[in-house]
């Protein structure tokens, strides 16, 4: 087959499938999905396993700050890294290839070209992003964000999990389970980075296709919202002497799902968290959190209604009061240039089938695109289901997209400076 003068390294279907399988163990859930929240015991038998493959085959391994985790193969010359990788955490009812794959495609793509004895002018790192998910600890926060500087680390290491423990504590627990990595400076620089994730969307599936070529990640707000009440007696207290935080976070709910209505489909809205407090039987609600997860591609549309959440729930709560904080704030962000023409030339090379698409979700080549040209290949998934313990894909699939990572890795050597 034509390729444009790179090496070629054919990546072990069956050994890619293993590590999936046995990477799903850790965390595993009843119903077949994996909870592996971000530096919890599962979590960092993954980061210290990953860790322990990569010394045995010697390479370096260095861990940020915020805990990232970078495997190192060596270059031939002292340039920034080439990378590959995603993250290892999950949802609470999360499956076993949302993050996990992008990693282990990364690592099977080192693993091969190393085996062929491949000899690259760039090192070529294989990244744990830590915390993508950011479902232990608030506000929502990526361990890409913070590494580019989107998102500031004092106060992402200083967010706590529902039991009190700190960001930072959890890193240096994770550093006391691989004592002997190095260190590595937030922010230092890479010459590109590749990310293999799941479509988590029905398109590639349905059109038979292999792989997608990620054009775009589409724009997100998040927010979180308070309704402060006042605790009363359910059974004595007349429906005129309420302020109850639920009735009053219900109609805001209701309101702004009125406002993110869209004929076209093309807007998300999501309530993800929605928490009643004391949450007893007995007593009107005092206090209520819910939390907001806006997504649209066009940023302008984003910034208008995004605006309105604030006036709407003021407006909207009749009786009580309401705080609304903006936790997160990305505008859409193009992937152009040298990854997905190096992705693209590779999914040709191999004679796999592709298309161009955007990504809905929210992923770390986003925000390591601010730092270095960045891309993303795209594999099918069953039904295009995630964030769901039902997720699943077929190891061929799998395959094709770590091969993708290997070959682009190789191809952006030659071309990258
Ligand atoms: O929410 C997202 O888009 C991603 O799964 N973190
Ligand atoms: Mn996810
Ligand atoms: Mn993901």
């Amino acid at each position: 087959m034509a390729n444009d003068g790179h090496q070629r390294a054919d990546v072990d279907s069956d050994r890619l499938w293993r590590r999936h399988m046995e990477m799903a163990e850790l965390g595993a859930t009843q119903r077949g999905g994996v909870n592996r929240a971000a530096l919890t015991p599962a979590d960092i038998e993954v980061h210290s396993r990953l860790a322990t493959w990569a010394r045995d085959r010697g390479f370096t391994v260095e861990i940020d700050a915020y805990g990232n985790q970078f495997m190192r193969r060596p270059g031939s010359t002292d340039a920034p890294a080439i990378a590959s990788g995603s993250h290892s955490d999950t949802q609470p009812t999360g499956g076993r290839f949302d993050g996990i794959s992008g990693v282990l495609s990364a690592v099977e793509a080192l693993e091969v070209i190393d085996d062929a004895g491949i000899v690259t002018s760039h090192p070529l790192e294989a990244v744990i992003w830590n915390n993508e998910e950011g479902t232990r600890f608030s506000p929502t926060n990526l361990g890409s964000a913070v590494y580019v500087g989107t998102a500031p680390a004092d106060i992402m290491l200083a967010a706590t999990d529902r039991d009190g423990v700190t960001m930072q504590s959890a890193v240096q627990t994770l550093r006391e389970a691989i004592p002997w990595a190095g260190s590595r400076e937030l922010g230092a620089s890479m010459a590109a980075f590749v990310e293999s994730h799941i479509e988590q969307g029905p398109e590639l599936e349905a059109e038979g296709l292999d792989i997608g070529v990620v054009t775009a990640i589409q724009g997100t707000r998040k927010f979180e919202i308070e309704v402060i009440g006042d605790e009363a007696h359910a059974g004595t207290t007349p429906e005129r002497m309420r302020r109850d935080a639920f009735v009053d976070a219900v109609r805001m709910v209701t309101a702004l799902r009125e406002l993110f209505h869209d004929p076209d489909d093309i807007m998300r809205f999501t309530v993800g968290r929605f928490e009643v407090s004391p949450g007893a039987l007995a007593v009107v609600p005092g206090r209520v959190f819910f939390t907001v997860d806006i997504r649209h591609p066009d940023d302008a549309t984003l910034a208008r209604l995004g605006d309105r959440i604030e006036p709407v729930c003021g407006q909207t709560g009749s009786r009580c009061d309401v705080r609304v904080t903006e936790t997160r704030r990305a505008d859409s962000a193009p992937f152009e240039g040298a990854v997905p023409d190096a992705i693209e030339t590779a999914a040709r090379e191999r004679g796999y089938s592709y298309k161009h698409m955007p990504s809905g979700a929210g992923h770390d080549a986003r925000y390591v695109s601010e730092i270095c040209p960045s891309g993303m290949v795209f594999v099918p998934c069953e039904q295009g289901l995630s964030h769901n313990e039902r997720e699943n894909a077929t190891p061929e699939d799998i395959a094709r997209g770590a091969q993708v990572v290997a070959d682009t890795l190789l191809i952006l050597d030659e071309r990258q400076p």
